[in-house]
Formats: structure tokens, sequence, C-alpha cells
């Protein structure tokens, strides 16, 4: 599979972690010069630029919150002035003001170079067609894949989200060899496919998600539905967008864009650097971006790093999928519970079909969980027997995963609502 930067995939690490060191110390004094909050940071504990000598030494820096982002909305974090920003995206954030991200030129460049590196490791090329289906407008995601499929030189299609049989169609008059999707939507769109019966005139060999949490599990299914090659990137507004880091075809982890972006993972509670291999929160330092330089942002996505070089040929760290985030974990009964756990469960069972809900209440002072999915066969719900047989297995399963009695409810085909972005799977009546 041909890299699109072999010269920095395939780096040695300690080359890697030399050329870190030497940005780091560049956009640590660039953010200190530039951007008032970093500097009232910096002197608030005597820190200087020039204390950062080693890649260590970053655990010097104070970390950068969602809420440091909210006070300096919309654009006090930039460290350039407005002419020299080129473009603004911002977070699709459902309640308040969201998060803004601005672009110089350089800043484009970069990410387009980074997302197109992770379309060439999943298998693309300038052959391919890409229908995407991100929304196109202030998310990230739809203009970010967008100018890295351009960047690989392949065919673009700017569906935009939306519209899911107009979709339909045009994956199958196009000729889309790849779709480009949250994994939600992918599903959504192969379940359509399928009800229409045009699944076998599609012609999509590869499936680029990202934008929220999936397993592997639903990766798998979406392979066996739609007959193609599922991988995923992950990014985020904060930091810029989709490209942070991507599958290649061992998927065997995330490829981080280490010459952009460096990760750390810290525990938690008791806010400390954790070794490889353990699971912590991610926080991301950017290590190019002009426009709006980020220290050690606290992303609240839970995952882990290795170092090792891949089957694949590269050597850039790989962070392990993201399992959920520390504000999606849900505390049920004091036992910890991530949605993804339930999804792997459901989504290895053929039974069932790939939409899901969870409902999370209290009833007098004691909590309860209920999974609402869909079957794969509304017949089954006439057979009492069977049905019974089928909730008794699901919930069983569920136990031993999670350790809690789950109540689950199986409901018909394309009853739950499907979402064409991120997809919201838990309701938590505890909170409302
Ligand atoms: O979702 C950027 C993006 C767009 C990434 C398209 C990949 C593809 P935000 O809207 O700011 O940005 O949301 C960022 O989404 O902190 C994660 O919690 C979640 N997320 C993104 N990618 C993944 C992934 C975009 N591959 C937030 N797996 C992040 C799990 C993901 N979660």
């Amino acid at each position: 599979m041909k890299m699109f930067s072999p010269e920095i995939e395939r780096m040695e690490r300690k080359e890697i972690r030399a050329m870190q060191l030497e940005r780091l110390r560049h956009i640590v004094r660039y953010a200190y010069e530039n951007v008032p909050m970093y500097r009232q940071r910096f002197d608030g504990i005597g820190l200087k630029p020039e204390h950062i000598r080693t890649l260590g030494d970053i655990e010097k820096i104070p970390y950068t919150t969602k809420d440091d982002l909210r006070d300096n909305y919309p654009f006090r974090l930039l460290a350039v002035p407005m002419k020299k920003i080129v473009r603004v995206h911002a977070s699709s954030g459902t309640t308040g003001k969201p998060i803004t991200c601005g672009y110089t030129r350089a800043d484009l460049d970069g990410w387009s170079t980074c997302i197109a590196r992770i379309l060439a490791m999943a298998g693309a090329t300038e052959e391919d067609i890409f229908h995407v289906a991100f929304g196109y407008g202030l998310f990230t995601g739809g203009f970010g894949l967008h100018y890295g499929i351009e960047k690989l030189g392949a065919a673009v299609v700017p569906v935009s989200s939306g519209n899911t049989e107009r979709q339909i169609m045009l994956l199958k008059d196009f000729g889309a060899t790849a779709l480009v999707a949250t994994p939600s939507y992918a599903m959504y769109l192969a379940e359509t496919a399928k009800k229409l019966g045009v699944l076998e005139d599609l012609k999509v060999r590869l499936v680029c998600m990202g934008a929220e949490a999936s397993t592997a599990e639903m990766h798998e299914a979406l392979r066996t539905i739609l007959g193609a090659f599922p991988t995923e990137n992950y990014g985020l507004t904060e930091v810029g967008g989709p490209g942070v880091a991507g599958e290649c075809r061992e998927k065997a982890g995330m490829h981080i864009n280490e010459d952009m972006f460096y990760p750390e993972i810290v525990n938690i509670e008791q806010n400390r650097a954790l070794p490889e291999g353990e699971r912590g929160e991610l926080v991301l330092t950017t290590l190019t971006k002009e426009g709006m330089p980020v220290l050690r942002y606290r992303t609240k996505d839970i995952t882990s790093l290795t170092y090792e070089p891949c089957r694949c040929g590269r050597t850039t760290a790989r962070m392990a999928r993201v399992v959920g985030r520390t504000d999606d974990m849900l505390i049920i009964r004091g036992v910890n519970v991530f949605p993804s756990q339930i999804e792997s469960v459901l989504m290895a069972m053929p039974e069932l079909g790939k939409t899901y809900e969870i409902v999370v209440d209290r009833v007098r002072y004691m909590d309860t969980i209920e999974v609402h999915v869909e079957v794969e066969d509304a017949d089954l719900l006439t057979d009492y027997g069977k049905l019974e047989e089928l909730v008794a297995k699901i919930r069983h399963r569920l136990r031993v995963v999670i350790q809690l009695d789950v109540k689950v409810k199986l409901v018909e085909p394309f009853s739950i609502r499907r979402t064409e972005g991120k997809v919201k799977r838990v309701t938590d009546l505890r909170k409302m």
C-alpha cells in the first residue's frame, strides 16, 4: 500500500522525537508570544518557553480545556491577525456556544496532508471516487475530508448529509468506490440500500468513518452488509478537525500524524502521565498550527498509545480505538459503563439489527438501564418463545460484559430514529 508521506510515516523513533522536540519548543514559544491566554498561564506559574528543553518537560505546561476555548470564544486564541486566517470551523455542539478553530493557508495545507495520508493508509488511491456524506458547513468533517481527497488525487463527490434515498441513488449512479460517513450513518445507508434492493449495484469498496465512537463489531457488521473495508479516523475541532490519526489496513490502532500532533495519555483522576499501553485520557498538543496553536488539550477521549512499529511498515505511534469520552461514561449503581461495551455485545448478534438506544433512569433511588434494539427480522416479534429466548441471551451477554442487569426491549426494524450526523444513543433521564 503506497504511503502518502513515506519520509514521515517511516521515520525512526529517535528522529520522530527529535523533530517533535524541535517543533514543541517552537510552538510553545509561538503560543507564549502570540496568545495572551498562554502568556498569562505561563507567567502565572513562572514558566518560560526556554524551560521546555526535553519532550518530558511538556508536563510543566498547564492543560488546556474546553472551558478555556469557551472563555475565549470566538477568536481570542488565534495567534495571528484575522487577515492571515483563511477559514473558520466550529464544533457541532448543540448547547451553548460552539468551539471555534481558525486556519491559515499553511494550516489548511497541513490538514489536507494529514487526511491524504490517512486515506492512502486505508487503501485509497487516485482511482477512487469518494462520496462524502459528512455535513459540509461549520463541522470539520465535510470540508476536512474534501480537501484531503483532492490532495490524494481521487475524485470527490461532496454530497453532504441528508436525504438518504437520494444518497443511495448518487452512490449507485456515480459508481462511488469509497464512502465517507459517521459509522451510524454508514450503517443507515447500508441498511437503506439493502431495503431498496440496490446493495449489489454499489461499487463501494472502502468506508472511511469517524466523528463518533464505533466498535470492532460495528466495523465487522458493516463489512458484512456492505462488502466494503471499514476504516476510521479520529480528530476534533479544537485541534483542527479530522485527520489527527487514522487506521491502516492492519486495523491495529490509528496511526497518529506525529509530526503535527504530540499525544500524551493521562490518568483522569490523578492528572498524571501514563505509560505506553495504559488507558486514560488523550491529551494533544498541536506541533505546527499557526492559526490556533493548542497546548496540552484535554480531549476527554479515552484510549491508549503504542509506539511499536506497525506491520504495515509505519513507525508512527498508534492510538487504540476510542472506548468513549469521560463525559459519556455512565455510572450505574456504582458500575462504570461505556455505551461502546453495550454496542460490542449487540453488534455481534446476527439476530439483531444495528440500531439501538440506551435509556438510563432512577426509580425509587435505584439506577435502571434499559436497552432498546431493533431485530433483524420483524417476524421474530410475533414468536413469543423465540423472543423470550433472545432477550435472555442478550441480557446474559450484557451481564458478562458490564456486570449489570439490563432490561432489554426488542423493537421492529427501522423503528428507532436514525440520524445523519453524530448519533446520540444514550438518554439519561436521571439528568433531566
Ligand atoms: O468529529 C472531527 C472529525 C470529523 C473526526 C470527521 C473524524 C471524522 P468534533 O465535532 O469536534 O470533531 O468532535 C470531536 O468526536 O473528541 C471524539 O469524542 C469524537 N470522535 C471523533 N472521531 C472519533 C473516532 C470531529 N474515530 C469528538 N472514534 C472527539 C471515537 C471520535 N470518537
